[in-house]
């Protein structure tokens, strides 16, 4: 009995090694945020992927939108901007640094989200 829950124990050891080594070496699936009618307007509203990571917006709803870096508006760097995304239209982001960004809608300014880009995590050799 011991040396049966001893081998059930390998065993889950190994699928877990087995499940991280696939997710290591995988490319990320895109992080999905989806545009609605009503608050949050961005779901999530607030989302952190980790940079290599992309994303992408999807609409919905019935109503043009667009994804707008605020930068583009008021501050040095316009890091995105998706233009108009109709109705069943998608906006797909990848390789932004790592980075907060906060962005809107410039149809209906009411509409805001963030997006964090983290850093890669870091491994060290010695
Ligand atoms: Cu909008």
């Amino acid at each position: 009995m011991k040396a049966m829950r001893k081998h059930a124990y390998r065993v889950l050891l190994a699928i877990g090694l087995i499940a991280f080594a696939a997710t290591a070496g995988a490319v990320p699936a895109p992080f999905t945020i989806t545009l609605e009618s009503t608050s949050p307007y961005y779901e999530p509203a607030y989302a952190s992927v980790s940079a290599g990571s992309a994303v992408v917006w999807v609409n919905p709803t019935a109503s043009y939108h667009t994804i707008q870096h605020d930068g583009c508006e008021d501050g040095p760097v316009c890091a995105f901007n998706s233009g108009s995304v109709a109705p069943n239209g998608r906006y797909v982001l990848e390789h932004l640094p790592p980075g907060e960004y906060r962005y809107h809608c410039e149809l209906h300014p009411i509409m805001r989200g963030v997006l964090i880009v983290t850093s890669p995590a870091v491994t060290t050799e010695s």
